[in-house]
């Protein structure tokens, strides 16, 4: 008898954490995207990207970014979101994803004598992770809440698009306000790859 209250207390406490995975896990709504990636001057550097949104249960979006690339040098490289859907050339696709109320998408202070002090990165929307190459072949994994796929004001496919960036050195992330210099968000571009909706 005691055996039998015991099984049934078990499968009802299987059935009970299943459903609560059920509940908790995001769900992909189907939406994504890709991009291919080009050398912004170098053809020996191609790759590609893929971008997915899921849905938390609570309804928030996120996108999970998913990064290969070959033909870099080894190391970190800074990858971002950028604001305009332009590889040609490759400063054509502006700053930092951001479009919040400061439209301060400016990477860094690159071009300042003085580091400017309204330097917002790490915290534009685009602002991604580093690309980690090793022995020719970079890859990067990474799920951002930042921007959406799906329309809205997060939304990638705004009226000029967006694109990605893979810089020459790492995103050091520009966190410390020592860290405020020229090339803290990786400096030059070497790869661009303008983001589409996958059919
Ligand atoms: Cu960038």
């Amino acid at each position: 008898m005691s055996s039998t209250v015991e099984s049934i207390g078990r499968m009802s406490l299987a059935s009970l954490a299943l459903a609560i995975l059920s509940i908790s896990s995001s769900h992909a709504d189907g939406l994504q995207a890709t991009a291919e990636i080009k050398g912004c001057t170098n053809p020996a550097i191609s790759g590609t990207a893929t971008l997915v949104e899921q849905v938390t249960p609570e309804g928030v979006k996120e996108v999970t970014v998913e990064m290969k690339v070959k033909g870099l040098t080894d190391g970190k490289h800074a990858v971002h979101i950028h604001e305009v859907a332009s590889c040609e050339p490759c400063g054509s696709a502006g700053g930092h994803f951001d479009p919040g109320p400061f439209g301060q998408s400016r990477p860094d202070s690159a071009t300042d004598e003085v580091p400017a002090k309204d330097i917002n990165h790490p915290y534009h929307m685009g602002d991604l992770i580093n690309l980690e190459v090793k022995d020719g072949v970079g890859t990067m994994k990474h799920t951002t809440n930042r921007v959406t796929l799906s329309p809205g004001r997060l939304g990638l496919f705004d009226d000029n698009g967006s694109a990605f960036i893979v810089h020459t050195n790492a995103d050091t992330y520009c966190d410390q306000e020592s860290d405020l210099k020229k090339g803290c968000a990786g400096g030059s571009r070497d790869a661009c790859g303008i983001i589409r909706p996958a059919p």
